[in-house]
């Protein structure tokens, strides 16, 4: 970024907690003033939530930065601390999961049946020679079993390396590889859209390339067909077989706990690692702080995949490190129909929701009657995740999901930062729609400028952490430097996200988007965030994506990819007027710098398969070039179609 971004969005609606919320949650207003005390002493205290073996000798160890140790001779069992001291404390009959699969068939799994089956599966790795240290691989759907297949190797200490069911043969044999992996865990196939979708044979031919692997261990869900061989061993015949006694042992603090490849939406994916007290003390105080998690009575639901980071860190180890209740779906929102998220809420009387902006705009774009239509009463904070929020959906979520009165919990943070970084407290922070609003207490994130200068409020420019934080990633595995390269070179001493951000005039934070999304106009660093905002704040809006283009006069032009809400008519003419309509409306709202060259309606945009826009590939259209690297797109027919909508100039 040549200059620092504009802030051209507005934004002066507020949001205060609810009274009864705000007296009776987790955590108060004076975290923020004990973390800004003493923060070594404030996270030694979380640490403490937690039941270690040994104790640390020291919280952080950061004589090597960027190489960072926290609790430093410390030991604890991370799989003990799940589910083994919630069945000691009397709560082994307690719901851990309310399972509910795509077709309809349902499962519930109390803490000690989670607890028997992590402890089979354990026992069934470590007969398959898997020791501490080893790397397993697993590729599942959304079944009760990946929770375990973590859990169990937690347990022994092998370290999961947990991939999108649904990557390709070469996405997952490249994971492999990279961590030399000697056992991969999957399925047969799971349900998605109304129809058994095989892994098995995916994996059948990443294994055929991948010579560490020694063992498939297949859980059968479909029942469909598959071919067998001499590695493939059933999980209902192994695990299920096994003996329901298991001792954990204890590890040390930075012992690692997993590698999660990140998205790719750049070049080779990063295999980002995380190790275990710091990563487990941060994820299990966060979920606690930032969702108000009452484990005798909240019933939580997160509706990521748990191939994403966010179904690590908040479907496993933070609501079971817990104690708490929480929903796990297997399949697609709309199926059977378009409301069955409502009905899951419904159902289970969900008080607790996590999701994401994406999923928020297509319900927008499906329309309120499907919330309307099922009872939603019993939701008290709603959660978003993944991208930045716009506004108008916040507003959306808040009014037909929230029923006005959840507070919204926009939370920013990375595969890299393992937990929750930035954003409110439901039970003390005044929310403004759009706005992650602060660092949590014993986080430290700033925005800078091109020299690293902390920006005033009021100013735009990089985000970046200056603080070591407990579960922050300890490195890429296998490559140091890349390491130092990508985090921690552009601002010495300090973390570097990649994102941009501003803070206005309050100092609370606003994230802007990926920085190699920015667009350059006539000078000017636009941000596509709030290009994207500005759209959909049209009531014809429900999704924007938007990228720039390479302008003979402008230097970059902005390009718009429209998805209208349901109801609106959008073809020919009527097309027309409101792609005018639209363009004038940025220009009012942003001003005239801001005002898209060129606006697209289309009806669905390039996302990776935990909902991120790829600009990326928009950028390729949008400047008629072949399109990039499209294996990590949730579905790759989208790009054929806005590329036939832009040939036909429509
Ligand atoms: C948890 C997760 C990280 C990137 C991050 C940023 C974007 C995530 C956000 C957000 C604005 C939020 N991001 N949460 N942007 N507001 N609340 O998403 O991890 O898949 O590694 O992606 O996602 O750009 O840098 P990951």
């Amino acid at each position: 970024m040549s200059e620092t971004l504009a802030n051209l969005l507005q934004e002066n609606r507020r949001f205060e907690p609810p009274t009864a919320l705000a007296e009776a949650a987790n955590v108060k207003a004076d975290a923020y003033d004990e973390a800004a005390d003493d923060r070594l002493a404030f996270w030694a205290k979380q640490a403490g939530r937690l039941d270690w073996a040994k104790q640390w000798d020291q919280v952080l160890d950061w004589s090597n930065p960027p190489f960072a140790k926290w609790f430093v001779g410390g030991e604890l069992n991370v799989a003990y601390n799940c589910l083994d001291r919630h069945v000691e404390a009397g709560k082994g009959d307690k719901v851990a999961i309310h399972w509910e699969g795509e077709p309809g068939d349902t499962r519930t799994l109390t803490y000690s049946d989670l607890h028997k089956l992590t402890c089979q599966a354990a026992n069934a790795l470590t007969d398959l020679g898997v020791v501490a240290g080893d790397r397993v691989a697993i590729y599942l759907p959304m079944i009760p079993e990946a929770a375990v297949a973590m859990l169990a190797c937690a347990r022994i200490g092998a370290t999961h390396s947990v991939v999108f069911g649904g990557f390709s043969v070469d996405a997952l044999s490249g994971r492999i590889q990279d961590a030399s992996a000697k056992v991969v865990i999957t399925a047969d196939g799971g349900y998605r859209r109304g129809k058994p979708s095989a892994l098995k044979p995916t994996v059948d031919e990443a294994v055929a390339k991948s010579p560490t692997i020694e063992h498939v261990l297949v859980v059968r869900r479909t029942g469909e067909e598959v071919a067998w061989g001499e590695k493939d061993h059933w999980w209902h015949e192994t695990v299920e077989t096994a003996s329901t006694e298991h001792e954990a042992q204890p590890f040390d603090a930075e012992h690692p706990l997993f590698i999660l490849y990140t998205s790719g939406t750049t070049a080779k994916p990063k295999g980002i690692l995380h190790t275990t007290g710091g990563y487990l003390t941060q994820t299990s105080y966060t979920h606690h702080a930032v969702f108000d998690l009452k484990p005798e009575t909240d019933v939580y639901w997160c509706t990521a995949d748990i191939g994403w980071v966010t179904g690590h860190s908040y479907i496993v180890y933070g609501p079971l490190s817990n104690g708490a209740t929480q929903v796990m779906y297997e399949g697609t929102p709309d199926t059977p129909h378009k409301g069955r998220f409502w009905d899951i809420v419904d159902k289970y009387g969900v008080t607790l929701l996590y999701t994401a902006p994406t999923l928020i705009r297509t319900m927008m774009k499906w329309g309120d009657e499907f919330p309307a239509a099922a009872d939603l009463s019993s939701l008290r904070v709603l959660g978003s995740v993944g991208e930045p929020i716009n506004p108008e959906a916040w507003m959306w979520y808040r009014k037909n999901i929230g029923h006005d009165g959840s507070p919204i919990v926009d939370t920013w943070w990375q595969t890299e930062t393992g937990a929750i970084m930035i954003s409110p407290l439901p039970g003390v922070t005044g929310t403004k729609p759009g706005s992650a609003m602060r660092p949590l207490p014993g986080i430290s994130a700033d925005v800078v400028d091109d020299q690293g200068q902390s920006v005033p409020n009021g100013g735009g420019g990089y985000l970046v952490l200056r603080e070591p934080w407990p579960s922050m990633l300890r490195t890429i595995w296998g490559d140091d430097q890349r390491f130092i390269d990508t985090y921690w070179s552009r601002f010495p001493g300090m973390y570097f996200a990649g994102d941009g951000a501003k803070k206005d005039d309050d100092g609370d934070l606003w994230l802007l988007g990926r920085v190699d999304d920015v667009m350059l106009v006539s000078g000017h660093n636009i941000s596509t965030t709030e290009v994207e905002s500005a759209l959909v704040s049209h009531p014809s809006v429900a999704e924007a994506a938007v990228v720039g283009a390479t302008d003979p006069t402008t230097g970059q032009a902005i390009v718009a990819f429209t998805i209208p809400r349901g109801s609106v008519d959008s073809e020919g003419e009527a097309g027309e007027v409101l792609i005018k309509e639209l363009r004038d409306h940025v220009a009012k709202t942003l001003g005239p710098i801001a005002k898209p060259r060129q606006i697209m309606l289309v009806a669905e945009l390039p996302k990776t398969r935990s909902g991120k826009i790829m600009r990326r590939l928009l950028r390729d259209v949008a400047e008629h070039r072949s399109l990039g690297d499209v294996t990590t797109l949730q579905d790759s027919t989208v790009m054929d179609l806005i590329s036939d909508g832009m040939q036909s100039g429509k």
